[in-house]
C-alpha cells in the first residue's frame, strides 16, 4: 500500500481565541482532497487544542506540539502525554529543531519522548534536520542519522511515526529546501531506516519536509518520490494552507 500524504500545520506560538477560531473557519471552508487521499494535521498551542478540536472538521485532527517526557507528576510547566490521551489528542509533535536548539533537548531526550508517547497510544511527528554549519560542513546525513537512529534504538513499532525533515536554514527563512535538496536527504533516510530498521518500515513510514514551505513551492516539493508531505508553520496560519494541502493530488 502506498504511503498516504501527509500535511501537518505547526502553528507554533501564535494565535488569539479570535484569530484561532478565523483560521479554523478557513480551514473548515477549504475544499480539500479527501481523508483516502490526505492526511491533515493542526497543530495549535497546547491551551487552545480543546477549542481547535472542538471546532475543527472533523475529517482534520489536531497534535500538541510537544509532551513531557514520561509519566506526569511534579514537572512544573509541563503537558504529559497522559494528558494528550485524556483530551483525546491523537498526535504529538516531538523534536522540533526550536525545542533542540533553543531549549537544549539532546537526541536521546527527543528519542526518549518518542518512546513514552507511542507507549501511551499517541502518533509522533518526530522532527530532524541540520543547521547550515552543519550542512556546509558537508555533514547533513551523518547529522540527520543520528537523530534518527537515537529514536530507532528506543521504538521497534515505526507504524505510528511520521518523519519530519526540517533543514534549520530552511526554517521560517523564507530559504526553502530545493527539491533536489529535500528529495536527496528523504533518500538517504529511507536507505537508512531500510538498512537499519527493516525494509517494512522503510517503505511505510512517511517521511515529510519542513521548512519555508508555501502555495508556491508545495506542488513541486510533493512530486519527489520520497516527499510523504510537509509540516508547514508560517503559511498553516493562512489561507494558503488550503492550497498546500491540495498539492497531495
Ligand atoms: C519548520 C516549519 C514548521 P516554517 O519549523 O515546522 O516552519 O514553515 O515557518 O519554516
Amino acid at each position: 500500500m502506498g504511503r498516504k500524504f501527509f500535511v501537518g500545520g505547526n502553528w507554533k506560538c501564535n494565535g488569539t481565541t479570535e484569530e484561532v477560531k478565523k483560521i479554523v473557519s478557513t480551514l473548515n471552508d477549504g475544499q480539500v482532497p479527501s481523508q483516502d487521499v490526505v492526511e491533515v494535521v493542526i497543530s495549535p498551542p497546547f491551551v487552545f487544542l480543546p477549542l481547535v478540536k472542538s471546532i475543527l472538521r472533523p475529517d482534520f485532527h489536531v497534535a500538541a506540539q510537544n509532551c513531557w517526557v514520561k509519566k506526569g507528576g511534579a514537572f512544573t510547566g509541563e503537558v504529559s502525554a497522559e494528558m494528550l490521551v485524556n483530551l483525546d489528542i491523537p498526535w504529538v509533535i516531538l523534536g522540533h529543531s526550536e525545542r533542540r536548539l533553543i531549549l537544549g533537548e539532546s537526541n536521546e531526550f527527543v528519542a526518549d519522548k518518542v518512546a513514552y508517547a507511542l507507549s501511551q497510544g499517541l502518533k509522533v511527528i518526530a522532527c530532524v534536520g541540520e543547521t547550515l554549519e552543519q550542512r556546509e560542513s558537508g555533514s547533513t546525513v551523518d547529522v540527520v542519522a543520528a537523530q534518527t537512529k537515537a529514536i530507532a534504538e528506543k521504538v521497534s513499532n515505526w507504524a505510528n511515526v511520521v518523519l519530519a525533515y526540517e533543514p534549520v536554514w530552511a526554517i521560517g527563512t523564507g530559504k526553502v529546501a530545493t527539491p533536489a535538496q529535500a528529495q536527496e536527504v528523504h533518500f538517504e533516510l529511507r536507505k537508512w531506516l531500510q538498512a537499519n530498521v527493516s525494509p517494512d518500515v522503510a517503505a511505510t513510514t512517511r517521511i515529510i519536509y519542513g521548512g519555508s514551505v508555501n502555495a508556491a513551492n508545495s506542488k513541486e516539493l510533493a512530486a519527489k518520490p520520497d516527499v510523504d508531505g510537509f509540516l508547514v508553520g508560517g503559511a498553516s496560519l493562512k489561507p494558503e494552507f488550503i492550497d498546500i494541502i491540495k498539492s497531495a493530488e
